[in-house]
C-alpha cells in the first residue's frame, strides 16, 4: 500500500469509527479488518513521518466534527472517532518522543474550565515532549484557580490553554486576569483551540495564539530566543 493510501485508510477508520480489526465500527461490517491501531501501526513500520500521521488525526477529526454539525452524527460517534485518535495517539508517541532538555524550560498545560476536549491539547504535549520540553498535565475541565496555584507551585516558564467551546474559551481570560492579580507577570501564556484566534489571544493579554501543534514549537522557540 502507498503511504497516500495508508494515510488516507487511516483518516477513513478514525471517521468510521474504527478502533482496531475486534471493532465493528459506526457501520458493523469492519470487524476483522484493521482498524485504527493496526493502521498506525503499520504505516509506523513502513516508516512514514509520525507528524504526517497526526496531521491525518486533525483531518479526519474536522470531519467528524462538519458531519457533527450536519446532524448526520451524533455524539456516542464523536466519542468514537476521540477514542481511536486516543489509541493512536499511544501508538504513535514513543516515534515522537524526545529527551527533556532541562535548559527549554517547563510547560504547563491545561483544558479550561467547563470544557472536555483533550485530544488538541494531548497532541500538543506529545509535540512539545519531543521538542524537549518539560511538559505538566493539569487535565481537563480545569476551574482558572487550580491553574494558578499550579503556576505558583511548578513555576513553569509556559503556561497553554486549550479551549474548543466558544462558551469555554472565555475561561482563558479569567486565567490571565487571575495570574495578573496573583502578582505573576513572568510566565508566557499561550493559547490554542479552534474558536480561538491570534486576535482572540491580543484581546485576552495572552502571548501568543498557535493553530496547531507545530505552531506551538515554532512559538515557543521563537519566544526562548527573544528572552
Ligand atoms: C471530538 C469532539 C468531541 C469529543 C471530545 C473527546 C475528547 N477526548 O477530546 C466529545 C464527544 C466529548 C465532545 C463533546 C462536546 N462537543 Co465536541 N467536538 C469534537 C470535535 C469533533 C473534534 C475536536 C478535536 O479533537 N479535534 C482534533 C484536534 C487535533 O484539533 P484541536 O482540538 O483543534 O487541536 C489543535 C489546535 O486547535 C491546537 N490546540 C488546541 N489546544 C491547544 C492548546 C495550546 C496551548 C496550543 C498551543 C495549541 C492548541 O493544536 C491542536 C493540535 O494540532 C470538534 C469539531 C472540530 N472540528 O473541532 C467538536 C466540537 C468542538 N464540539 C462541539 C460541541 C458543541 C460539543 C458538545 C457541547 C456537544 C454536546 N451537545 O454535548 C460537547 C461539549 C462537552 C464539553 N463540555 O466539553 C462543537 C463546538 C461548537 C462551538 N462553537 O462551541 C464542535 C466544533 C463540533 C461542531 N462543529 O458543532 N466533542
Amino acid at each position: 500500500m502507498s503511504e497516500r493510501d495508508i494515510l488516507e485508510e487511516i483518516r477513513n477508520s478514525i471517521v468510521m469509527g474504527h478502533l482496531d480489526a475486534e471493532d465493528e465500527g459506526f457501520d458493523g461490517s469492519m470487524e476483522g479488518t484493521p482498524g485504527t491501531v493496526e493502521l498506525v501501526e503499520q504505516a509506523l513500520e513502513a516508516e512514514t513521518d509520525p507528524q504526517q500521521i497526526l496531521t491525518v488525526f486533525n483531518a479526519a477529526m474536522d470531519e467528524v466534527g462538519r458531519l457533527f454539525e450536519a446532524g448526520e452524527y451524533l455524539l456516542p460517534d464523536m466519542l468514537a472517532s476521540a477514542e481511536c485518535v486516543g489509541e493512536a495517539m499511544d501508538v504513535l508517541e514513543p516515534h515522537l518522543a524526545g529527551t527533556a532538555d532541562t535548559q527549554k524550560g517547563t510547560f504547563l498545560i491545561a483544558t479550561v474550565k467547563g470544557d472536555l476536549h483533550d485530544i488538541g491539547k494531548n497532541i500538543v504535549i506529545t509535540m512539545l515532549k519531543g521538542a524537549g520540553y518539560q511538559v505538566r498535565d493539569l487535565g481537563i475541565d480545569v476551574p482558572a484557580d487550580e491553574i494558578v496555584a499550579a503556576v505558583k507551585e511548578h513555576k513553569p516558564q509556559y503556561l497553554g490553554l486549550s479551549a474548543l467551546l466558544t462558551t469555554t474559551m472565555t475561561e482563558m481570560e479569567t486565567v490571565i486576569r487571575q495570574l495578573k492579580e496573583a502578582g505573576i507577570t513572568d510566565v508566557k501564556v499561550i493559547i490554542g483551540g479552534a474558536p480561538t484566534s491570534e486576535e482572540f489571544a491580543r484581546k485576552i493579554g495572552a502571548d501568543g495564539h498557535c493553530r496547531d501543534a507545530l505552531e506551538a514549537v515554532e512559538k515557543l522557540e521563537a519566544l526562548r530566543s527573544a528572552s
